[in-house]
């Protein structure tokens, strides 16, 4: 037996089965390499869902690492630390909000901005106690807690884990008019969406969507609350996915890239009047807003900024959606590609649950760059920002040609 079934082998035997990962075993990663344990080299087209936009062990981000794990990691909240504020005032400054409320996972992002909302709806709009209700859209994902699962509409996500979270309501995604409906209804004290629905399959809502769905919220008095935990920090070839239109969110959930995979951090982002509905003492975290943390994200933060990766992530995004289209002018296996940025998908010609997306991404594999399917037919395709343009013309060219090779 090989060292990548060995190690899969541990796995399975001890590690739980809530994964359906692709047959390979990293063991070093680097920019936008990553190695197996066999020493076999592939470009990483996944990015960790978009948590490595700044590139494997970016090693300024490292050393901010080594240096801070060093000093001082945890102080837990109930004791000032001389990291978390000039952290916060960093971040709020760099977004643009009067506060941010730190936390670990994008999920617990997710909670906490349901919770804002919820008491916000009960402390300035009036909504009577118990009542507060928020709508998310169809195809939504935001993670795998109760309340995460309560308002998807993916039977995998949810399918025996009830009962669910009262107060979700479902409303078609990219659909104006169905959110106008929506919020017609008094008690509505948010509407949740993600600017591109990742998990869904790379999903762009039509030109005029966020913008559309600023001036509902506004006119309704319902917070708008942007999930960027996948699109923001530079993904999509902006800071923010709903900087792409005058839609400024009320509330702002980051995750993954803000640590730049380093750490687990994410952050809520909102002004005072929604802030400071949370009370000392209403909500928190062990790790929430550690020295550690605080100072590997501003860090990756910073590299955000000092290498442009949105701009690289924008100009090379429109490349790769060119070479990707010239693929598709030859062959008949992808039928399109959508994305922004560095944040795409294909879809590829068979059925959702036919198992084409699955073996090409084994094809790829085999040639050197590893993607994963989203929902059925549908590969992302999301490299780290710090892609060259020469890797990534390389890139396309061994997705050309595992697909001019590919055998259904
Ligand atoms: C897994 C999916 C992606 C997210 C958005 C919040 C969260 C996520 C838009 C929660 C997390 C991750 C979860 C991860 C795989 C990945 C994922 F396939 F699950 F759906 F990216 F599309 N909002 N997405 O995409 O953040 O709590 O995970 O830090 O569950 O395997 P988290």
């Amino acid at each position: 037996m090989g060292k990548t079934e060995q190690f899969i082998e541990t796995e399975e035997k001890y590690g739980a089965h809530n994964y359906h990962p692709l047959p390979v075993v990293l063991s070093k990663g680097k920019g936008v390499r990553v190695w197996d344990v066999d020493g076999k080299e592939y470009f990483d087209f996944l990015s960790a869902y978009s948590a490595v936009n700044q590139g494997h062990c970016h090693p300024k981000i490292i050393e901010a690492l080594n240096e801070q794990a060093s000093i001082l990691t945890l102080t837990s909240r109930a004791f000032h630390n001389n990291i978390l504020g000039e952290y916060e005032r960093f971040i709020t400054e760099l977004f643009g909000y009067d506060k941010v409320l730190p936390m670990n996972t994008g999920v617990e992002g997710g909670e906490t901005a349901n919770k804002l909302a919820r008491k916000w709806g009960y402390m300035n709009k009036g909504i009577p106690e118990n009542q507060a209700k928020i709508i998310f859209a169809k195809g939504n994902f935001w993670g795998r807690t109760l309340a995460a699962i309560s308002s998807s509409d993916d039977p995998v996500s949810y399918e025996g884990f009830g009962p669910y979270m009262p107060g979700y309501e479902l409303i078609p995604y990219n659909d104006l008019d169905a959110l106008a409906e929506a919020l017609k209804d008094p008690n509505v004290a948010a509407f949740m969406v993600e600017p591109i629905q990742g998990e869904a399959g790379v999903v762009v809502p039509h030109e005029g969507y966020l913008k559309g769905v600023r001036d509902l919220c506004t006119a309704n008095n319902v917070l708008f609350i942007a999930d960027e935990v996948q699109t923001g920090i530079a993904r999509t070839g902006k800071m923010l996915a709903t900087d792409y239109e005058d839609a400024r969110p009320d509330i702002v959930i980051l995750g993954k890239a803000i640590s730049g995979g380093v750490f687990p951090v994410s952050a809520v982002l909102a002004d005072d009047e929604i802030m400071l509905c949370i009370k000392p003492g209403e909500h928190g975290s062990t790790f929430g807003g550690n020295p550690l943390a605080c100072a590997v994200a501003r860090k990756a933060l910073e590299v955000i900024i000092e290498e442009d990766l949105a701009n690289n992530a924008y100009v090379l995004g429109e490349k790769f959606r060119e070479g990707m289209n010239n693929i598709i002018s030859k062959y008949d296996l992808v039928t399109m590609v959508r994305g922004r940025g560095l944040l795409n998908a294909i879809i590829i010609n068979d059925s959702p649950d036919s198992s084409t997306a699955w073996d090409l991404c084994m094809a790829l594999k085999e040639n050197g760059l590893l993607a994963k399917p989203t929902h059925g037919n549908i590969i992302r395709f999301a490299p780290p920002l710090v892609i060259t343009e020469d890797e990534l013309n390389t890139c396309i060219d061994i997705i050309e040609k595992t697909i001019k090779e590919f055998k259904k």
